[in-house]
């Protein structure tokens, strides 16, 4: 996808942290990054909700209150550790390992898959879109991997086959569980079953691969800029159990701390658009350790290049509620997304209908 004419940022941070004695560069400086949350006996840490995919898979009674839960956890977190999720321990024990080899393979195999100027798919660093603009302590690879007609020729067909085969298999039992999600998703909020799979199905999907070094000053920097996903859900594999996710609540940055064998799965602004403003697209960032590498691997799952992103339509009729959120294409959405810098949820904003809006039409 080749946009706007964003600036590269040119180094590796994996190879600028190997430095000895490393002061941060300035471009890495975040002069305004806000504190994370530090609980104490009045306040413990909130802890992030946890669905277990079983009890959602219970036909019966039981069902309606998991539902209800699914619900409230989309609406109040837009987060949750998804436990007993079916997909094979040693499927992703294996995606683990093919990602860390792929971080530790020599730089020069990684710019075999470089970013290119005004593309956005490829290994790299923060997409620059203004002059001073600050770059994230991170290397990271992103790419679209579905409709397989939109995968780059140079990209994931070039992989080595290890991690070519196990990213694919990983792939389709991601997918098969992300459009499980969107069904009971769809069902939690009273949003038509079809409605759900004709958006959804065979949707746009793509992938992040991320490594965050140790900074000697961590404080300093941070691995991910605060966003929300501009997906409908985000399914995360915390690769290398190092911790280092936070989430923004109630205007606070807490820590996930991530539960052994679960995914995170985030809601992303077009859910939030989707159910008309019901479910939450949770803001986060990644900060980075003194010590120990990070490794996250993020899914995201979305509408078809050519479905509408906007409120739904059986919701808006079913419940009689305006649409509080414009409407795009998907491929129109995607370029207005990748056409700006990450900025918490300044997109989302503007998606949604203002007052004026409303009185030119
Ligand atoms: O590394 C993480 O934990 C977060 C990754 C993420 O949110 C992303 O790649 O969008």
């Amino acid at each position: 996808m080749a946009f706007s004419q964003p600036l590269l940022s040119h180094e590796s941070v994996q190879e600028l942290a190997k430095q000895n004695n490393l002061t941060v560069p300035h471009h890495y400086v975040q002069e305004h990054r806000e504190p994370t949350f530090v609980p104490n006996v009045s306040s413990p840490l909130p802890s992030i909700p946890i669905i277990d995919m079983n009890d959602l898979m219970m036909e019966g009674s039981n069902m309606d209150l998991q539902l209800k839960n699914l619900h409230s956890v989309c609406c109040n977190w837009g987060i949750f550790q998804l436990v007993n999720h079916g997909v094979d321990k040693s499927l992703v024990d294996k995606m683990k390992k093919e990602v860390v080899d792929f971080f530790e393979s020599p730089i020069e195999e990684k710019l075999r898959y470089k970013l290119k100027g005004g593309e956005y798919e490829g290994f790299g660093q923060t997409i620059l879109h203004a002059q001073g603009q600050k770059v994230d302590w991170a290397d990271r690879f992103f790419m679209i991997t579905n409709p397989l007609q939109r995968r780059k020729p140079n990209l994931l067909p070039e992989f080595p086959p290890l991690l070519r085969d196990a990213l694919e298999k990983y792939l389709l039992e991601l997918q098969k569980l992300g459009m499980s999600l969107f069904g009971l998703i769809g069902q939690a909020l009273d949003i038509d079953k079809e409605e759900m799979f004709n958006i959804f199905d065979d949707g746009m999907q793509s992938m992040r691969m991320t490594y965050y070094p140790p900074c000697p000053q961590p404080d300093l920097v941070v691995g991910l800029t605060p966003h929300s996903d501009a997906a409908g859900i985000t399914i995360l594999l915390q690769v290398n159990n190092v911790e280092g996710l936070q989430v923004k609540k109630d205007g606070m940055w807490i820590p996930v701390d991530f539960l052994p064998d679960a995914f995170v799965v985030n809601v992303g602004d077009i859910l939030e658009i989707l159910s008309n403003g019901v479910c939450n697209s949770i803001e986060h960032r990644a900060v980075v350790n003194a010590t120990k590498e990070r490794m996250s691997l993020a899914m995201f799952f979305n509408p078809k290049m050519e479905a509408d992103v906007g409120p739904s339509k059986s919701l808006t009729r079913n419940t009689g509620n305006p649409p509080l959120y414009m409407t795009l294409v998907m491929e129109q959405y995607l370029k207005e997304f990748f056409s700006r810098k990450l900025n918490g949820k300044t997109f989302l904003e503007k998606m949604k209908i203002k007052n004026e809006d409303v009185h030119e039409t």
